[in-house]
């Protein structure tokens, strides 16, 4: 048996680096190892069970071609060479009758690499001359907020927590998202840090802190904007900070005066005096860290609830210190790399499609229709909003439908050709993380099963197939490595560490301290707190947009959806057989007499859930839980949580609102 080391691409923070035992080709032990500082050697249960994705039997091993109606679930096992020849000559007959068009690429982040999103995919879609995709499903709003206000600007490292004396948990919950970070947090409690957790349940950690702030979900705005007026009009901004590193000041503290911290507590449904202890604890506190997560983010408010959370540490001037700040993203960490480079391929002017807005796009584009959608990387049935009007487009006869996937998916169901792709051990890939700084360049460890290509052999085939290939083109995986690396004044000195140690860091330091080590990535070097820019794209930064009451009595109840420990998002989701359970506070429950246990059933108009209640203390009254992931055969219906999920968007990046589904639930 051989140790082979790897890193983790999933989509987490945590970036663990991995100790992969393989034998005779195949995975047989995954371990943590010591590379990525944080993985300390552990890692989660998911990735320690991959064999059980790799070889289970859901595995998808060759070809498939439908042979029943869409959805019916009867195949027939192609050869590589006669699948590609399909695909080519119907994406080419549509080309050349309806023009590229009404070709879709659809892509999410699958295990997130440079090689595998990108690359000879992108490539091909845009030689194609293809509608292009605009990727909303994740970090979108909170990713336009942070770079609106700083600039590309790494946060704070998760290993500097252990210095910060506050820290604040808003809208994040690493129990279960990016476990790495809880015993960062326990260290720094040890050594006499407060914790306060901003969230509509009572996460794990929420249940330890010193402070929970259970907000209504979408709230977030008020919240954060009456503490910045609070400190505004108490004389605890700081004014220094403010003039030498922030623009826009003073146009936010206008704004921020429309919320008092009463206003704001009695719209998020809190106590005033918890507002007030979160706010003196803040003050007092240095180093204070805001770990700024998702759940913020994905509501009709949620790029100004992002950007006003990220204005408190520069208003409050908690910056320059070590433990101080913020962290959001860290894959701004500045690597100066990306994938453009190994694309080779200007992005073309082709329409627009926002990918939360899937099944709408496919029901109503015109000139041309959509015919042909090809997804890769990417779930769409379990992982975008408006499921039940999704799958009825995926069912239309005149919509060609190929997958790519390692596993047969909820949308690989519905596809007319399924094609087995390899996964994260069984490729080469290059992966730079969002919350550990570290960037792997990660080869195969172990041998695809039955005839599972890779993104870059897939594409590459269909590159030539249609005659696409350009006599200069670059396509070997070290070349395309090569480009990327190459593009970078800092490339050649990233490469040589990658070499040596197996694992490289930014250039500015896998620990970097805002406004000591780095500075804003802005145009003139500051803090934008009111960049115009964001202004126009939300209609107004910083307007909180409240519930429609018209809305309220018919579907009084906030359905959120968390991620899952078991899985990511719905990756591994086929190992699961227990049934999905739909969270409810015991006064909601009561006022439906529903019990634990109970089947369900919770709908709006978009669509209804039937499932299995599970009455829980940590949901506040007024939300319900239903996570992000599960699959069709987890509810008794064939739906999930985002058949109730709308189309609308938050007010920035066009992110999915997926909180921000209303719904009524009765006892069946
Ligand atoms: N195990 C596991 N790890 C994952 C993932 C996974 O699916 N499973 N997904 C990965 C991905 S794709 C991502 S993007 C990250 C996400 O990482 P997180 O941001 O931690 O993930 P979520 O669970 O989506 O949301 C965090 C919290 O936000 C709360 N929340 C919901 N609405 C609101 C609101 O309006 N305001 C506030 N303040 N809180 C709210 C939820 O209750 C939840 O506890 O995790 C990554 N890591
Ligand atoms: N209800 C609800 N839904 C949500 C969210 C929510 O908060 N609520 N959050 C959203 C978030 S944060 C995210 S990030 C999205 C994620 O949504 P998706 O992008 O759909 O992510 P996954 O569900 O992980 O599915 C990724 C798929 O890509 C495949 N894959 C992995 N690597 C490769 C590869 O190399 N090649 C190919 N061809 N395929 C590969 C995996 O097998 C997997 O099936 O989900 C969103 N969906
Ligand atoms: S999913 Fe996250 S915690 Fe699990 S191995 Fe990968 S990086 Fe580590
Ligand atoms: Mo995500």
């Amino acid at each position: 048996m051989d140790v082979r080391a790897s890193a983790c691409p999933l989509d987490c923070p945590d970036l663990c680096s991995l100790d992969v035992s393989v034998e005779a080709g195949r995975v047989i032990e995954v371990n943590g190892s010591h590379k990525t500082p944080i993985t300390r050697g552990f890692i989660c249960g998911k990735v320690r069970k991959i064999a059980d994705h790799l070889y289970g039997p859901d595995r998808v091993l060759t070809p498939l071609l439908r042979t029943g109606a869409k959805g019916e679930d009867r195949w027939r096992a192609l050869e590589w060479d006669d699948a590609l020849a399909m695909i080519a000559s119907r994406l080419g007959e549509i080309r050349d009758r309806a023009g590229g068009e009404a070709i879709l690429p659809y892509h999410y982040g699958g295990s997130n690499g440079w090689l595998t999103e990108g690359g000879l995919a992108t490539r091909f879609f845009r030689r194609l001359g293809a509608s292009t995709l605009r990727r909303t499903f994740c970090a979108s709003a909170t990713g336009a907020a942070a770079r609106g206000l700083y600039g590309e600007l790494p946060g704070v490292a998760l290993e500097d927590f252990v210095h910060s004396k506050l820290i604040v948990l808003w809208g994040v919950n690493p129990s279960a998202t990016g476990i790495h970070l809880v015993p960062i947090i326990d260290e720094a409690r040890a050594a006499g840090a407060k914790l306060v957790v901003v969230d509509p349940r009572r996460t794990p950690l929420a249940r330890r802190a010193d402070l929970h702030l259970p907000v209504r979900p979408g709230t977030d705005l008020p919240v954060a904007l009456a503490l910045a007026h609070a400190l505004f009009e108490r004389g605890l901004a700081d004014r220094r900070f403010l003039s030498e590193h922030c623009d826009g000041a003073q146009e936010f503290a206008r704004r921020a005066a429309a919320w008092s911290l009463d206003a704001a507590a009695a719209e998020a449904g809190l106590e005033v005096s918890a507002l007030e202890r979160f706010l003196e604890l803040y003050v007092a506190s240095s180093p204070a860290v805001i770990r700024c997560g998702w759940g913020v983010e994905r509501n009709r408010n949620g790029g100004s609830a992002v950007a006003a959370v990220l204005a408190l540490p520069a208003i409050a001037g908690k910056f320059g210190v070590r433990g101080g700040g913020y962290t959001l993203s860290n894959g701004d960490a500045r690597w100066g790399l990306g994938p453009e480079a190994a694309i080779g391929e200007p992005a073309p002017a082709t329409r627009v499609v926002n990918m939360s807005q899937i099944a709408s796009a496919l029901a109503t584009l015109t000139a041309p229709r959509v015919e042909a959608l090809f997804v890769y990387n990417c779930n769409p049935v379990a992982t975008a909003p408006n499921q039940a009007a999704l799958i009825e487009q995926l069912r239309r006869d005149d919509l060609f439908v190929v997958v790519h996937e390692q596993v047969m998916t909820d949308t690989a169901k519905l596809a007319d050709l399924v094609l087995p792709a390899t996964a994260f051990l069984e490729h080469r890939e290059l992966r730079r993380g969002y919350g550990a700084m570290r960037l792997y360049d990660s080869p195969a460890v172990a041998t695809p099963p039955g005839q599972a290509r890779t993104n870059q052999q897939l594409f590459g085939a269909l590159l030539e197939r249609m005659g696409l290939v350009r006599p200069t083109d670059r396509h070997s995986e070290d070349e395309l490595v090569a480009d990327i690396f190459n593009a970078s004044p800092g490339g050649a000195a990233l490469r040589a560490q990658l070499a040596r140690d197996g694992v490289a860091t930014p250039p500015a330091g896998a620990t970097p301290v805002a406004f000591a080590d780095v500075f804003p990535g802005t145009a003139n070097g500051k803090v934008q707190l009111t960049p115009p820019a964001l202004d126009d794209e939300a209609g107004g930064l910083y307007r909180y947009k409240p519930e429609p009451a018209a809305a309220a009595p018919a579907f009084p109840l906030a359905l959120i959806s968390p991620a899952m420990a078991t899985q990511i998002s719905s990756t591994f989701g086929q190992l699961r057989e227990r049934p999905a359970e739909l969270d409810v506070s015991p006064e909601d429950a009561a006022a439906r007499g529903i019990t634990s246990g109970a089947t369900v059933r919770v709908w709006n108009e978009l669509g209804e859930v039937i499932c299995i209640a599970r009455i829980d203390r940590d949901v506040r009254p007024g939300v319900l839980v239903l996570a992000k992931g599960f699959w069709r055969k987890h509810t008794a219906n064939g739906f999930t949580a985002n058949a109730l999920i709308p189309e609308t968007l938050a007010d920035l990046g066009g992110q999915a609102a997926y909180n921000d589904a209303r719904v009524q639930l009765a006892a069946l």
